[in-house]
Parts: structure tokens; sequence; C-alpha cells
């Protein structure tokens, strides 16, 4: 990103307090600390939360573990019991009448997730990590000011510093504003959202859209543009289309253009798009138009640290300043992924500490959208192979399916189910997966291990299936898109 590599070079001269102070203590603050200290380093690590503008607050552990996807993957789970208690009787269960109670899920989820809190601390002591729960604030290149619960000011000084603030929800931007809550705040509601406007229609929008329908509330996904930006539009599209068919609402091609609370507490959104206007009144709004890297008030820019709309600018997690790097959600230009912070730390503090040269490999990094239908991908969109390749030297394989554990529910869609294995043409290559299915998390991180080893169209067909399997699937793609054969399965 226009940064060359410098040397990060010690004249031994100054002694510091620290040999590495990490800023965060999220995914990928927590694994640099960590694995640091177990190199030898002497490590101090900061985390500090600043409540959200509802005041919402929780404990050490960053985004992924209080506000991201521990419980965004709890409530999945709530939402997929919901569906199997529907499929319960077709398999011979006698169900009672079954209703769903938002603050049982709610409370138990807390309280899993504070005793995670709790387990990091006693790692952090068990690795020889001092903790400190303060507020960092960069004062120079090798000194921290921390602001304790109490206001508080510390200094410390440290040879090399890991900024690893991650990001933060984007508010919405008209009038009103304020009476949205974000994802930080929905995952410890005290009380059932009800009628729901989710704003937005990137993953998060979408997975929390997807829970709260089958939790049993009323709906809508609110879309400024596409579903799913950045990811393959053929895939992104089918989870719309199964969304709606399920009864989630979306209103296409609109943005809010302002928010005002009724007399009866509920709040009136006003939208507007593509020469039209509209209005509804929901119960809860949640703004999911983004994030922002969480460093305006960090005193990087002070530093020379480059950074370009808030978020680091990097070469191989070292910022502009020598003795300064950063890692996770704060970083530009790379994906906001629990598993991709700690894998970045980990490797970080193995070059600075233990004498390694592996750097992170940004590239093919598996992933999967917790939908109702979950969404597995790996490596390139049809979008993307065909731009960079061109038409005549991709080959796209399809299968649309009905897994056999929904075959004995009439509730259950028809043909739904979405296989896609993009390969180069020439070779078969693999260049793109991606599946839409119950589980499509479990089987995409397995195949993901394909793009690690290169692995080709007819290593595929090689592999023996498991029988029956949804991830079997692929080991039978034969309709290529280019044939115009239709992508549907018959029997086994
Ligand atoms: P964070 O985990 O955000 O940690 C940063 C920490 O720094 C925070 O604790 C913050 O309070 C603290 N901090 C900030 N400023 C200061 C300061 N000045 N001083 C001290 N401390 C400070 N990723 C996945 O891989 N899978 C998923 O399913 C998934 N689902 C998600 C669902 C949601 C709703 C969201 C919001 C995110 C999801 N993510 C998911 C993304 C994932 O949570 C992030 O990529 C990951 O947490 C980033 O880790 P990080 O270490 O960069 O930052
Ligand atoms: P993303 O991936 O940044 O997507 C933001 C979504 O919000 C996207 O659909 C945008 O539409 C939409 N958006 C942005 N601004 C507006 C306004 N003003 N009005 C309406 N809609 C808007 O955000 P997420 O929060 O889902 O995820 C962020 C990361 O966190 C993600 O990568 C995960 O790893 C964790 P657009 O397509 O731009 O028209």
């Amino acid at each position: 990103m226009g940064l060359e590599p410098q040397e990060d070079i010690d004249d031994g001269t100054t002694t510091y307090d620290y040999d590495l102070i990490v800023i965060g203590g999220g995914s990928g603050g927590l694994a640099a600390s960590k694995e640091a200290a177990d190199l030898g380093a002497s490590v101090a690590l900061f985390d500090y939360v600043k409540p959200s503008p509802h005041g919402s607050t929780w404990g050490l552990g960053g985004t992924c573990v209080n506000v991201g996807c521990i419980p965004k993957k709890l409530m999945h789970q709530a939402a997929i019991i919901g569906e199997f208690v529907q499929d319960a009787s077709s398999f011979g269960w006698d169900v009672p009448e079954v209703h769903h109670h938002w603050n049982t899920l709610v409370s138990n989820a807390q309280d899993y997730i504070r005793g995670l809190n709790y387990s990091y601390r006693v790692s952090l002591m068990s690795k020889h990590v001092t903790y400190y729960n303060q507020l960092a604030f960069v004062k120079d290149a090798h000194t921290v000011e921390g602001t304790d619960v109490f206001g508080d000011k510390h200094i410390y000084t440290c040879r090399r510093m890991i900024i690893a603030v991650g990001g933060r929800p984007n508010k919405l931007g008209c009038p009103g504003e304020e009476l949205a809550i974000s994802s930080d705040d929905l995952f410890m509601l005290d009380h059932p959202p009800k009628k729901t406007l989710l704003v937005g229609a990137s993953f998060i929008a979408l997975e929390c859209a997807g829970f709260l329908h089958h939790l049993g509330f009323d709906v809508t996904v609110m879309v400024r543009s596409i579903l799913l930006r950045g990811f393959d539009q053929e895939c992104a599209n089918k989870i719309g289309d199964f969304m709606k068919s399920q009864g989630v609402h979306f209103l296409s091609s609109m943005v809010p253009s302002s928010l005002e609370r009724l007399p009866s507490g509920r709040i009136r959104v006003k939208y507007q798009g593509s020469g039209l206007t509209g209005e509804e009144e929901f119960d809860t709004v949640v703004s999911c138009v983004g994030r922002y890297a969480d460093t305006e008030r960090l005193g990087l820019d002070a530093l020379g640290v480059k950074t370009r709309r808030g978020k680091i600018m990097s070469v191989n997690e070292q910022t502009s300043v020598a003795n300064i790097y950063a890692i996770g959600d704060v970083l530009y230009g790379k994906q906001e992924l629990t598993p991709v912070a700690i894998q970045a730390g980990r490797l970080l503090a193995r070059r600075l500490f233990g004498g390694s040269s592996v750097q992170m490999n940004y590239e093919n990094v598996p992933m999967t959208v917790f939908t109702p239908l979950e969404y597995g991908t790996c490596g390139l969109t049809e979008e993307t192979a065909l731009e960079r390749l061109g038409e005549e030297n991709v080959e796209v394989y399809v299968s649309a399916f009905t897994p056999l554990e929904w075959q004995l529910s009439p509730h259950r869609a028809k043909d739904v189910c979405f296989a896609k294995l993009i390969t180069r043409r020439e070779d078969g290559l693999i260049l793109g997966f991606h599946i839409l299915s119950p589980n499509a998390g479990e089987i995409t991180q397995g195949f993901g291990l394909a793009f690690q080893t290169g692995a080709k169209y007819q290593n595929f067909m090689d592999m023996v299936g498991i029988h029956p399997t949804i991830a079997e699937e692929f080991t039978t793609l034969s309709v290529t898109k280019r044939s115009g054969a239709s992508a549907k399965k018959g029997g086994c």
C-alpha cells in the first residue's frame, strides 16, 4: 500500500518498561501478546471498552467474543434449533407448542461470554502478560499513556508497539440516528426487539435479520444497492431470495432519511430512493452500515502513522513508524475476521521475538456468512475470476440441490442449496469455492485446505465422497455454466 518495509533497529542504549505494548485486547491483541510472552518478551496489554452510545459495555476479549462472532453464532444456533423443532414432527416426534424467550437466550449467552472474559484474564496472567484495563493513548513511538477507570493517567514505555484496537459500528448519518442501536446493543438487548428494521445489506445485517426472523420477529432489511458487496453475487442473491421466501421483508434501493420517536415508543422511519419515498414504524432499528477503525483518538496522526479513512496502512503489519505495528480490523485493505487477526498477530510476534520470517498470507481465507442458509466461500467470486482471467479461461461448475436432512420436512424449500466451483479452464486449478447449505461453515473450513495445496478440479473428482453428506456434492459436480444445462440435481 505504498509503504516499504523498514528496519526496526534498537541501539540498546534505552531501557523500556516493556519489550512490547499491545493496545487492544481483542482477537489479534490477545493472540500477539500471549505469543510474544511465550517467546520471552516482557509484554503489557491494554484493553478498554468505550460504551456504545446506548450504554452497552463488556469485558476483555474484543468484538468477536463480546459483540461479534460468539453472540451472533449463538443466536444463529437458536434460530436453527427453531427450524429443527419445525422438522421434528416429520421425523416422528410429538412436539408441544413451543415459544421462544429472548431474555433467556440473551442472559445465557451473556453468562457464557462473561466466563470467556474471565478465562482471557486468567490466560494473560498465566502467560505473564501484564493487563491494564486502561484507555491507551500513544504519546510517542515508545510511550503509551493509559487512563484508568478513575480517570487517573499512567505512563509506560516500550521498545515496540502493536495497535490492535479493532473497529466500531458506523452511525446511520440521518436525523434521529441516535434512536438506532447497533449490533453491539442488539446482542445484549434486555427486551425482545419485536418489529425490527436492519439498515445495510452486508453480512452483519443479513445474519442478524436471519436469526431475528427465525426467533419469530417481523424483520425488514433496508438495502441501499446490492446484497453482500464483495461476495459472489449469484450466491448473495440466492441468500436474499431464500430469506424473502421465508418471510423477511426487503426494502430495496432505499436509505433512511429520518428516524423519529413516537409517543407509542415506536420509531417512525422515513426513507427514500429511486425517486420514491416511504415511511414505516418499527420497535427497533439496527444500524448495520459498516464499521470504522477505532483510531481517532489514539494519537497516531501526530506520530506520522499513515492512515487511510482511519485505517492503518501497513506492509507486513509494520506501519510507517518502524517500531509500531498493527493487526486485525484496524488494518487498511485486509479482511475483518477473527482468525485473520489471530494468525497475523501470532506470526508477527514470532517474527519480532522468535526469529521467524513467516509472513501472514491474506489470500484465499475461507469464511462463512451465517445467514439462515449458511454461505461458505473461499477464493475468488465468479465476477472476479471472469474479470481477471476472461470468460473463455474460466469453467464454473454448479449444482442446486436439497439435502437429505430436509427431504421429510414439508416446510423446507427445494433446490435452494447450491454448490459452485470456479476453476481455471486450462488445467482445472480451483479458483473459487462457494456453498449455500446447512453447516456451510464446517464444510468450507475443510475444503479451504484445497487452496493451500493448489488442488485442481480432477482432485475433487478423484476424491471419494462421504455418503450421505452435503459436502459430497463437490465430488460429483459436472454441470458447467457454459453447457447451459440445469444445475438442479436428481437423486443420489
Ligand atoms: P477487536 O476484537 O475489535 O478488539 C479491539 C479491542 O481494543 C476492543 O476490546 C476495544 O475495546 C479495545 N480498544 C479500542 N481502543 C482502545 C484504546 N485506545 N485503549 C485500549 N483498548 C482499546 N469474524 C469472524 O471471523 N467470524 C464471524 O462470524 C464474525 N462475526 C462478526 C459479527 C459481528 C456482529 C461483528 C461486529 C464482527 C464479526 N466478526 C466476525 C469480525 C470479528 O469480530 C473481528 O474481525 C475481530 O474481532 C477483530 O479483532 P481485532 O483484534 O482486530 O479487534
Ligand atoms: P460492510 O461490509 O462495510 O457493509 C455495509 C453495508 O451498509 C453495505 O450493505 C452498504 O451498502 C450499507 N450502507 C453503508 N452506508 C449506508 C447508508 N448510509 N445507508 C444505507 N446503507 C448503507 O459492513 P458490515 O457492518 O456488514 O461488516 C463490517 C465488517 O465487520 C465485516 O467485514 C465483518 O468482517 C465484520 P452499499 O453496498 O455500500 O451500497
